[in-house]
């Protein structure tokens, strides 16, 4: 990612839920079913709303909870979003209600980027998008006359093949209206898993370090093998694969053992059927886990790890916040921490492998607890220079950058200058879905989450009070469409895609528009991921999870 995005290649929120949630005037909600999916945050949304009057601009093709406390719901076509954000901008331009200052003093790329929002007129945009140019126009103004306004989104706006051009496009529409580096500014993608932060920051990503450092950059590299006792030969500087790119080369054969830690891929990864193949072709599937998933049956070692609540460490939260978590109950049976199952494996290997290791880097893995793992990482990662389980056990939140021992933390960037000194305006065209209904697969599918359960369920699914209230897989079908397949309140349905098909039950609701139904990959037994399409982002790798054509028929 170029730009003011490798702010957002880190995928981090600019600002915290609190400024947010006290200082927006405007939230533009795009992408994210909040009250479902990150219920604090809907909370604040809705009490933003409800006690002070803010104003709320839903972009969303469902109709979730929120859009019942919307000023304005935007029901755009899926996968339309960057046609939508450059028809608003058209609109702002037009009116002259553009930030000039901003522009003038923050930002550069203005003139090439301009030359293509003009394109999106408010006939084009609505003849893309769905939405009429009356709700075009309000929401246009809604935006540009209540400053400032706050970004939200998720993976309404991530997972499509036009994933990071949409984010690129959100990041416009703010520096547009100058809402960047303010209390209740900002673009503010919000995090999934309790730590997906912490993953990203600490290197968890194919072509960084911890703190984002390159691995093309020879520098770092020095820096990591100096620290970690290896000759520089020992660390690549190429950039390494990502999950989605590892599946195709394992169906191939070119990829043949695979170590999974903590993910549940034949459930949550696009194309089930694509995913069993691969897991079967690999010679070794190494599986960490705290539950026998529904990946375990294609494993070849089960290595169990200890829960959340079994292990001492931190986790980095949605608003970059690094919290403490101490070991609330012992783990059952020989349930160990994941990082001590990593280094004790990386000692095995270091042992018996072939490469040389200078006699002190054998060390490097020997750590006694997770305190001074927490101190290695502020040694080698600028944005947690100053971060220490001591500093957070005497009650401090930090939130990144935090720069050394007496830093304070970093509420809010983008304060004043952005990172890489001007944010940058990217010109981006509206590209459509690989996969679009047809004569075949008349209907769109899109897939998502719903509040009673997580993701492949192994968790949520071994809950007994979760269960009562959600016990099996519902698929989304409007009113309309039930009419016309014959439903009449909750039927079975069968869906099917080029890539497989599922039977559920029916809920007939009008949270889905006409010609799209909407389903969750969290039962084994009718999973979206059976009929998604492995599509990917050409940049970020994140599959279309949202948008593929379907069948569906009565059962
Ligand atoms: N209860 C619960 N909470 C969770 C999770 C969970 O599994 N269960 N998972 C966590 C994780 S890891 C994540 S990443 C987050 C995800 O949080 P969300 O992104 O809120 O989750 P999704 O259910 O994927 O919902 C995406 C929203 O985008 C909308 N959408 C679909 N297509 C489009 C489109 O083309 N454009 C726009 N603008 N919107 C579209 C959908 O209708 C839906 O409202 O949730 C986290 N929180
Ligand atoms: N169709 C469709 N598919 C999607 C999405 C979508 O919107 N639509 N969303 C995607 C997104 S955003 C995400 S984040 C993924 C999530 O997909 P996954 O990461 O595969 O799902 P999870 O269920 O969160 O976690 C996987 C496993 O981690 C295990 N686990 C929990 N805690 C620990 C621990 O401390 N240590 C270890 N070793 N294991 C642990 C759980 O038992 C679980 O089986 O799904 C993706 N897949
Ligand atoms: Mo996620």
């Amino acid at each position: 990612m170029v730009g003011l995005a490798t702010a957002f290649g880190s995928g981090a929120m600019t600002n915290s839920i609190d400024d947010i949630a006290d200082d927006a005037q405007a939230f533009f909600v795009i992408g994210t079913n909040t009250t479902e999916n990150h219920p604090v945050i809907g909370m604040r949304i809705r009490q933003a709303v409800r006690q002070r009057g803010a104003k709320l601009i839903v972009a969303d093709p469902r109709k979730i909870k929120l859009t019942d406390f919307a000023t304005l719901h935007l029901r755009h076509q899926p996968g339309t979003d960057i046609a939508l954000i450059n028809g608003l901008m058209h609109i702002i331009l037009a009116n002259g209600w553009e930030d000039k200052g901003f522009i003038q003093e923050r930002s550069e790329g203005f003139e090439d980027f301009k030359v293509v929002v003009d394109q999106y007129s408010p006939e084009k945009t609505s003849q893309i998008t769905g939405v009429s140019i009356d709700d075009l126009e309000t929401a246009a103004e809604i935006l540009s006359q209540n400053k400032p306004a706050s970004v939200l989104w998720a993976m309404g706006i991530t997972q499509h093949t036009t994933g990071v051009g949409n984010v690129m496009s959100l990041a416009n529409l703010q520096m547009l209206l100058g809402n960047m580096g303010v209390l209740g500014g900002g673009t503010n993608p919000l995090r999934g898993q309790n730590n997906v932060q912490g993953a990203c920051d600490l290197g968890g990503l194919p072509d960084v370090y911890p703190g984002y450092q390159k691995v093309t950059d020879a520098a770092h590299r020095e820096k990591f093998a100096q620290a970690w006792g290896l000759t520089e030969e020992q660390l690549s500087l190429n950039i390494g694969l990502t999950a989605t790119e590892m599946m195709p080369l394992a169906v191939e054969g070119k990829l043949k053992a695979i170590y999974i830690m903590g993910e549940d891929p034949v459930m949550s990864e696009p194309d089930t059927n694509h995913i069993r193949k691969a897991l079967e072709t690999c010679d070794l599937v190494v599986l960490q886990e705290i539950f026998p998933s529904e990946t375990a049956p294609y494993a070849d070692v089960l290595l169990p790890g200890a829960s959340f609540a079994e292990k001492d460490g931190t986790f980095t939260n949605t608003e970059r916040r690094i919290q403490m978590v101490h070991k609330a109950i012992t783990s059952p049976g020989e349930a160990k921490p994941d990082w001590w199952i990593i280094s004790e494996l990386a000692k095995k290997i270091l042992a018996g492998g072939k490469r040389q290791v200078k006699e002190a880097d054998f060390s490097a893995w020997e750590y006694q607890d997770t305190d001074q793992i927490m101190a290695e990482i502020a040694a080698l990662t600028p944005i947690y220079g100053g971060v220490s389980h001591q500093r957070l056990i005497n009650g401090e939140t930090l939130q990144w950058p935090v720069k050394d021992a007496e830093h304070p933390g970093t509420p809010i960037l983008h304060v004043g200058q952005f990172s890489r000194g001007k944010g940058q305006f990217n010109p981006i065209e509206h590209i459509p879905p690989v996969e679009l209904p047809d004569k075949d697969f008349p209907m769109i599918l899109s897939t998502g989450r719903v509040l009673y359960h997580w993701h492949g369920g192994q968790m949520t699914r071994r809950s007994k009070g979760l269960l009562d209230i959600y016990p099996e897989a519902l698929i989304e079908v409007n009113d309309l469409d039930a009419e016309k397949l014959g439903l009449n309140g909750n039927k079975r349905v069968r869906v099917s895609s080029r890539r497989g098909t599922i039977e559920a039950q029916a809920l007939v609701t009008d949270r889905v528009p006409p010609g799209m139904v909407y389903a969750n990959f969290h039962f084994p037994e009718a999973s979206a991921n059976e009929l998604t399409i492995a599509a990917l982002d050409p940049v970020a790798k994140i599959p279309e999870y949202k948008v593929c054509a379907v069948k569906v028929e009565s059962v």
